[in-house]
This record gives structure tokens, C-alpha cells and sequence, in this order.
């Protein structure tokens, strides 16, 4: 018999990803999806198996983090051996419109998955693995930040999450459960959210190269981010729950990059060179040459501009990871570099509005999309 997962946040960008790599190793998948209005499985949409297939190999089931009985029915029914809680409020621009909410479904959400697995008595049975986060660390303590780094949270969504990191130690030290914390970096992929930044700028990049928008305005230019792939990340987050014993691991690169940068790399990709004036509010970026024939801009135009809406109350400068211990103990090397990553998003955004600009050159009109 090939072994059960349940995930929480199927529907994102890590359970897409996730769930694709415990197919291929014949795992029976079970993910929780929130009820809304519209469809909400596009990631996962090429993996959908019909219910009514003898034994389908992924199984969805409505619910949410914020509701325990749900949460114990579906562990019951499951009786998974391991839990992916991958679900939450992951946006740490958003945590400060929506701070008790995000305390609820990313903080006391994390106690009640602990929860349904120690009331319906499946410690021994059931490994648990902890969404855990970079942001911890909030204000800079040290760098490279590591398993020991002292945490300095500056976010609410940090906040919830250093609940869910410390419940997690919790019950692995008071009940012996297999319950270990990931602490990722961040890690993107075309299938990032497209209001996180990379994905925002690898979608502004393409529609303003294709002249489908004039301008692309960010926060904090400045800051700096140790970004790696969701692809290797979630092999990361499954070899963590594959070992003898349970701990808890930073998953990096070890390289930090501003945002400024991935900015001018994005550009790249579409032949366009451009250059940064100014600075804080007033910095902006103008176009120096195109090299693609595809994608022509004047020399001069403005493509972004700083809108300081995006910057935050409390920011989080400077991540860089030390993956030492998950080099060393897991045998965990990411496959791609920033360079790599950069060009897979942009390809993929690239032909996303291929199609898009097919639409607006034949006539129809674009709806217009909120960042
Ligand atoms: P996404 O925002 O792409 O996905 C979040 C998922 O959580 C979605 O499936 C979402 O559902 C679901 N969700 C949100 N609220 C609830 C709730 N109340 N109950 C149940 N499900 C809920 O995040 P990522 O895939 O990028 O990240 C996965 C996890 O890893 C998150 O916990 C995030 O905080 C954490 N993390 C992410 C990092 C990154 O760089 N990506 C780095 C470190 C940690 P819906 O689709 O319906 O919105
Ligand atoms: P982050 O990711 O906050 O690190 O959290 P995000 O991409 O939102 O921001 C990264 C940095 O870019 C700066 N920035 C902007 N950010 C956004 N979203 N929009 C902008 O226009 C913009 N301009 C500049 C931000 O200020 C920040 O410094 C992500 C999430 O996936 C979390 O869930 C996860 O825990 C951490 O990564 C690790």
C-alpha cells in the first residue's frame, strides 16, 4: 500500500507543486480546498482525477483552516501519514489589513492540525510538517540566518507564524510527535501569486514589452531576498518528513538578490536594458536599449516608478539563507539558480499574454486586473 498525504493550501503555488511530486511517487493525495465563488483550482487542475474513478489518486475535500471539526473529520476519514500544512494567509503585505485573521488560520490553524492528529490518537502514526518561514527572522539578528538565528518577527503574519513555529516544537517535545518546521525561504515559479513580487514583475515586464501596460510601480526597491525555486522546495519539504528523526530545517540558496535587480534581469529576458534614477519615492527606471525585435520601446521611456502604497509599517530588509544543515543532512541541493528562474517566469508570462495581446489586436477589450 503506497502511502497517504493530506495537504492543507492544495490550492497554492507549493501544493501544486507538492502534489505533483507525491504522485509521481505514487503517493494517494488529499488536499483541503476553501469553498469560493469561483473556481479556485487552476494549479492543480491538470493533476484532477474524477471522483468517480475506481480509486482516484487525488482526493479534494472542502474545508478551512479556522474550523476544527472540519479539520478532525477530514483527518479522520484520511487517517493520512503525513500532513503538508501548507495552508494559510501567505501574503505579508496583507497580514496588516487582516492581522487577526491571519493570527487565526496561520497561528491557532497550525495548533488545530496538531490537534485533530493528537485527539483522534494518531501520534505515532501521522508526521506532521510545518509550513515555517524566513520572515521569522524580521529584523536582521545575523546573517546568513540558520536553525539557531535568534527570531525578530515584523509582520502579523510573522507573528502567526512564530505561533505555528513554536506549537509545532511543542507537541513534537511534549507528545513525541513527528512534527518538524521548514523554515523556507522565499521561492517562487510561474505559478507564484501575481501580487507577490517576482510574479508581479515578471508580469508587468511582459505586458509593458508587449505594450499591453505602460508602467510598472513597486515599493521597496531596496530590499533583499533569497529566492529560490518552488520546484526544489517542496522536494525539500519531503525529505524533512522522511528522516530518522524529527527537526527543523532552513531551506535556501545561500544567494541574496534586491529587488531592483530581479527587476533588470526581467527586463533582460525581453532584450530591454534599462536604468535606475533617483532615489527612495522619487527612484524610477528608464529604458536604455532593446535588443529584440519583438519588443520595441522608445529609448527614455519610464517603465517603473516607486508607489509608495507597497512599501510596509515594518519591513523585512535582508534574508540569506545558510542551508548548511539541509546540504549536510538531508542531501538537499536547489537545481536552479536565480538566472534560471528568472527566464522560466518570464517565458511563461511571455506567453501568457501572447495570447492576451492576440485578444486586444483582434478587437476584444482586457479586463483589467488589481495588484
Ligand atoms: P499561496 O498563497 O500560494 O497558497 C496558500 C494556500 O493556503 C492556498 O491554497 C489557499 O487557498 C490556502 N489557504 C489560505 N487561507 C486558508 C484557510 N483559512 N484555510 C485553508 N486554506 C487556506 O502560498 P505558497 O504556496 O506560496 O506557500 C505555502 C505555505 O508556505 C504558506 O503557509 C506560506 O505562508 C508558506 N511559505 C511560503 C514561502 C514562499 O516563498 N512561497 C516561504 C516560506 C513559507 P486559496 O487558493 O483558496 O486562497
Ligand atoms: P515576502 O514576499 O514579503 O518576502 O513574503 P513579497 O514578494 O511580497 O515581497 C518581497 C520584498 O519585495 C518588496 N516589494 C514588494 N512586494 C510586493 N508584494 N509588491 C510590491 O510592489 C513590492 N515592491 C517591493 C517587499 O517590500 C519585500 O521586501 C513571501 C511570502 O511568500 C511569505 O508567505 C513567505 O513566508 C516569505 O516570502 C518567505
Amino acid at each position: 500500500m503506497g502511502k497517504k498525504a493530506l495537504i492543507t493550501g492544495i490550492t497554492g503555488q507549493d501544493g501544486a507543486y507538492l502534489t505533483e511530486l507525491l504522485l509521481s511517487k505514487g503517493y494517494e493525495v488529499h488536499g483541503i480546498k476553501r469553498r469560493s465563488s469561483l473556481f479556485n483550482t487552476d494549479r492543480i487542475d491538470h493533476l484532477y482525477q474524477d471522483p468517480h474513478e475506481l480509486n482516484p489518486k487525488l482526493v479534494l475535500h472542502y474545508g478551512d483552516l479556522s474550523d476544527s471539526t472540519n479539520l478532525i473529520r477530514i483527518v479522520q476519514d484520511v487517517q493520512p501519514d503525513e500532513i503538508y500544512n501548507l495552508g494559510a494567509m501567505s501574503h505579508v503585505k496583507v497580514s496588516f489589513d487582516t492581522p487577526e485573521y491571519t493570527a487565526n488560520a496561520d497561528g491557532i490553524g497550525t495548533l488545530r492540525i496538531l490537534e485533530a492528529v493528537r485527539i483522534l490518537g494518531l501520534t505515532e502514526k501521522t508526521k506532521i510538517y510545518q509550513a515555517s518561514t524566513s520572515e521569522l527572522y524580521g529584523l536582521v539578528q545575523a546573517v546568513p540566518q540558520s536553525e539557531t538565528t535568534p527570531f525578530y518577527p515584523r509582520s502579523p503574519y510573522a507573528v502567526a507564524k512564530l505561533y505555528g513555529y513554536w506549537i509545532t516544537v511543542n507537541y513534537r517535545e511534549a507528545y513525541g510527535m513527528y512534527a518538524c518546521n521548514g523554515i523556507l525561504f522565499n521561492h517562487e515559479s510561474p505559478l507564484r501569486g501575481e501580487t507577490f513580487v517576482t510574479r508581479k514583475i515578471t508580469r508587468g515586464t511582459a505586458k509593458i514589452a508587449m505594450g499591453l501596460q505602460d508602467k510598472l510601480y513597486l515599493g521597496n526597491l531596496d530590499a533583499q531576498r533569497d529566492w529560490g525555486h518552488a520546484k526544489d522546495y517542496v522536494e525539500a519539504m519531503y525529505l524533512i518528513l522522511q528522516q530518522e528523526t524529527p527537526e527543523d530545517y532552513v531551506i535556501a540558496t545561500g544567494v541574496t538578490t534586491r529587488v531592483r535587480e530581479f527587476v533588470r534581469m526581467s527586463f533582460a529576458e525581453t532584450g530591454i536594458e534599462i536604468e535606475f534614477k533617483g532615489e527612495g519615492a522619487e527612484e524610477k527606471a528608464y529604458v536604455v536599449s532593446c535588443n529584440n525585435p519583438l519588443y520595441q520601446l522608445p529609448v527614455g521611456k519610464e517603465v517603473v516608478a516607486v508607489d509608495p502604497k507597497y512599501f510596509r509599517p515594518t519591513e523585512v530588509e535582508l534574508l540569506i539563507g545558510d542551508p548548511t544543515k539541509s546540504n549536510q543532512k538531508l542531501g538537499w541541493k536547489p537545481k536552479y539558480d536565480l538566472q534560471g528562474l528568472v527566464k522560466e517566469m518570464m517565458a511563461s508570462d511571455l506567453e501568457l499574454f501572447e495570447r492576451e495581446k492576440l485578444l486586444k489586436d483582434s478587437g476584444y477589450s482586457i479586463k483589467n486586473q488589481y495588484e
